[in-house]
């Protein structure tokens, strides 16, 4: 490819000279010099742009991370695939070489580049298939951190995410001396589980606590009495919430390029690093500490800011930051530790050689802490409250109130802050800790730890957007159900939603309010925006931005090249539900790598279109029960059946065919079926609340109902079979007494109720023992998948 270029180049120099030849003898002698150093020029342009070149295996292989053999997607035989490097002025040549037995994409994380080498399956370019090779080419016309990753199906979280490095020319008028010179180490966060993902994001949507268990960081009834928390936990059911997590997912380990723990032993004492560091886990963000002292941030999202000091700074999914760190001293090598947001685990890199200088670990979360700052923040209706103040930029994080090393231990948070507050202002602390609500989830406000937030970074550059460009405004609510695993913007999936239209030359004006009780990471596909941080003409340009719950930011960018761009949230499975939406350009030119555009749209609305299963059989002494479930978005297809064997001899089969229909998901209706035949007795008659009567034996019956969420997350079911005969019924089922302790009960207005406890083994199994009207006491084993 190279000697073709240069053959093609001088191939053009000769052709120049013969135009010039001819000029020559026509124009003035002034004229003639001026084309003649054109010409040269443009040659040495052309000899100048080099292409880089590379191949890139995609196979599935066998790791072992976490003491089991598993299944993952090696890349050129390496997790992460291999950091691939350029400057800018290269042109990229990419050969992506399929060798799974299924297809796949690369996306080139953050890049501008032709929509059509973008990587989006379905969106950019139809899926790589098993067996192809696909080539990417694009001119790489920016320059910094960035990271590519495979944008089909779960892939990305079983090794298909690398380092994209793009290096400043050294002429680059933004050469930074003391920067830009310093020795750099690409760096991949990334995480493991031993779980199938497509099983993680089944688990996730079946509203398992499996992960919660694993993790240690159940919040049952019996965790929360001995806290002190009871009540706590009583207001947060009540207000039908789940317990929740900073993070959804459990993972066996976190690595650092692959490894858990690694050594940069190269460095001494006195030496610069420049760390190039890209968040390339599925659903995990990091908090990035240095045991060597203090972390220097010069760079975020492959954009360069005015070098700003720290101690930690949370990065999200997705983003990269440049950070600089010092080797205090010889002989010694220094943690560069990254903690996932829930602090279950770590993984770490030493810099510099010798005995191992260890960080302080993070401590523990304070759940209960974090439960009563939800329960303030929630409304019955399952909405956020209006805090009365502005939150933006990630500088008020409510979670600082679980965070013992800003907010002191569970007992005297209170006593913590209000120290500090003297400390700073003297007597009068006492009055304005009541009124000072402002500062309340400010962690840089309530201790020395410095933590990095968006509204310090700053551009040393302008970035403003043309000014006379029309400006076109778009307002996006982000929206979820923790329940069902439910994510959305303004309510809506990418399958119930149209493109965004825009106009090339515009300004997009982006404001995100996150409605939801999670953060999420929004990505944007081709275009950096600019974060209206305060910083004025020198906002910082990203392509990530985090939004915490409550809070309100304002992006905004040039609509300056054509395309289907994604603008979604990057935490994996919170994209696979449908949380994103699609920016396209008006009248643009039809993808040539799209033949069939309905098909194209069809395959991609089908991610979030799909149904997960849930199944759970109790095998026991009095009988047989369970249930199965399909469900989506908005449905639900769910069947029960019992068993009896003694006090009940006969069987029963219901069916529910439901759709959720409010915002918050709390209210189902359905269509019903049920059959069932059961042995009564000579004078025996079945008689419900309303005196009416049953007295077959076999049954066949239609029906519709409703069945509602109610506080304390007890499921009110009401249903009128075709018969006219009315059942309403109260059921709620795993009810967190312990850790792995959960209760059922069930009456309703047959005169039929139920109790149970449930013991949870492991993940697939639990000991049950329960009381029912119809089937007596019974003892037995649940099997759950
Ligand atoms: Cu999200």
């Amino acid at each position: 490819m190279k000697e073709k270029i240069i053959k093609i180049s001088k191939w053009i120099l000769n052709l120049l000279k013969k135009i010039f030849k001819t000029i020559f003898i026509r124009e003035k002698e002034c004229c003639k010099a001026v084309l003649f150093f054109l010409s040269i020029t443009i040659a040495q342009n052309l000899l100048a742009q080099k292409v880089v070149h590379y191949d890139l295996y995609v196979r599935d292989t066998i790791v072992n991370y976490a003491g089991k053999s598993k299944h993952a997607i090696a890349v050129n035989g390496q997790i992460p695939m291999p950091t691939l490097t350029f400057t800018e002025g290269d042109t990229a040549e990419i050969y992506v070489h399929n060798e799974l037995k299924e297809s796949t994409s690369l996306h080139w994380h953050g890049l501008f580049l032709p929509n059509k080498e973008d990587g989006v399956p379905n969106l950019t370019q139809m899926p790589i298939k098993s067996g192809t090779t696909h080539i990417y080419r694009f001119p790489i016309i920016q320059h910094g951190t960035h990271w590519y990753h495979s944008h089909s199906g779960l892939q990305e979280q079983i090794g298909m995410y690398g380092s994209f490095i793009m290096n400043k020319k050294e002429d680059d008028s933004t050469f930074r001396k003391g920067i830009d010179d310093l020795p750099t180490v690409p760096i991949v966060l990334s995480e493991w589980t031993n779980y199938k993902p497509d099983n993680v994001h089944r688990m996730l949507h079946n509203a398992s606590d499996w992960f919660a268990i694993k993790k240690g960081t159940t919040q049952s009834y019996l965790e929360a009495i001995k806290a002190g928390q009871f009540k706590t936990k009583i207001k947060n059911e009540w207000k039908r919430q789940l317990a929740m997590d900073v993070s959804d997912v459990y993972y066996d380990k976190f690595l650092i390029n692959g490894k858990n723990e690694s050594q940069l032993s190269q460095f001494k004492g006195g030496d610069k690093v420049r760390l190039r560091i890209s968040n390339g886990g599925a659903s995990s963000y990091f908090w990035l500490t240095y045991a060597g002292g203090k972390i220097t941030v010069v760079a975020n999202d492959g954009n360069d800011v005015e070098p700003v000091e720290v101690d930690r700074l949370m990065i999200a999914v997705s983003e990269t930051y440049d950070v600089i760190v010092t080797v205090p001293n010889d002989s010694i090598s220094y943690e560069f530790l990254a903690t996932p947001e829930d602090r279950t685990k770590s993984t770490s890199i030493f810099i510099g050689n010798g005995i191992k200088q260890l960080d302080n670990s993070l401590p523990k979360l304070k759940y209960f802490e974090g439960m009563k700052m939800m329960n303030d923040m929630m409304k019955m209706s399952g909405k956020l409250n209006d805090m009365g103040m502005k939150i933006s930029l990630n500088q008020m994080d409510m979670n600082v109130v679980m965070y013992p090393e800003i907010t002191g231990n569970a007992k005297n948070r209170k006593d913590k802050v209000l120290a500090k507050k003297m400390n700073l202002n003297g007597d009068n602390a006492m009055q304005d800790m009541e009124s000072d609500d402002a500062n309340r989830y400010n962690g840089n406000a309530l201790s020395d730890i410095v933590t990095l937030n968006y509204a310090m970074l700053k551009s040393p550059v302008k970035t403003t957007l043309p000014i006379d460009a029309p400006v076109k405004e778009l307002k996006f609510t982000l929206t979820g159900n923790m329940n069902r695993y439910l994510w959305s913007l303004n309510n809506k999936v990418v399958s119930e939603s149209d493109k965004i239209l825009i106009k090339k030359g515009e300004n997009i004006r982006l404001i995100l309010d996150n409605a939801s009780m999670m953060r999420h990471p929004m990505h944007l596909h081709g275009h950096d925006f600019r974060v209206l941080n305060g910083q004025g003409e020198y906002a910082p340009l990203k392509n990530i931005i985090d939004i915490m719950p409550m809070e309100t930011d304002t992006l905004e960018f040039n609509a300056n090249v054509e395309g289907d761009w994604f603008f979604h949230c990057h935490i994996l499975y919170h994209m696979m539900s449908g949380m994103g939406r699609v920016f396209t350009y008006e009248n643009q030119a039809p993808n040539p790598l799209i033949p069939n555009p309905k098909l194209a749209k069809r395959k991609l609305f089908a991610d979030d279109r799909k149904f997960h299963f849930m199944f759970e059989n109790d095998f026991a002494s009095n009988g047989n029960d369970g249930e199965m479930m399909l469900q989506n978005k908005r449905w639900s297809i769910g069947t029960e059946w019992r068993l009896g064997y003694h006090k009940m001899h006969g069987w029963e089969i219901e069916t529910h065919i439901g759709r959720y229909v409010d915002k918050m998901q709390f209210l189902q209706l359905f269509v019903g079926f049920d059959y069932r035949y059961r042995k009564l007795g000579m004078a025996e008659v079945e008689k419900n609340l309303f005196q009416q009567k049953n007295s077959k034996d076999h049954r066949i019956l239609a029906s519709v109902g409703l069945e509602y969420t109610m506080p304390l997350l007890i499921k009110l079911q009401a249903e009128v079979y075709h018969n006219g005969y009315v059942r309403i019924q109260l059921m709620r089922t795993d009810i967190p007494l312990t850790k792995r302790l959960r209760m059922d009960f069930m009456v309703n207005t047959d005169a039929e109720y139920m109790v149970g406890l449930k013991y949870i083994i492991n993940k697939h199994l639990g000991a049950k023992i329960h009381y029912d009207s119809d089937m007596g006491f019974g003892a037995g084993l649940t099997v759950n998948y």
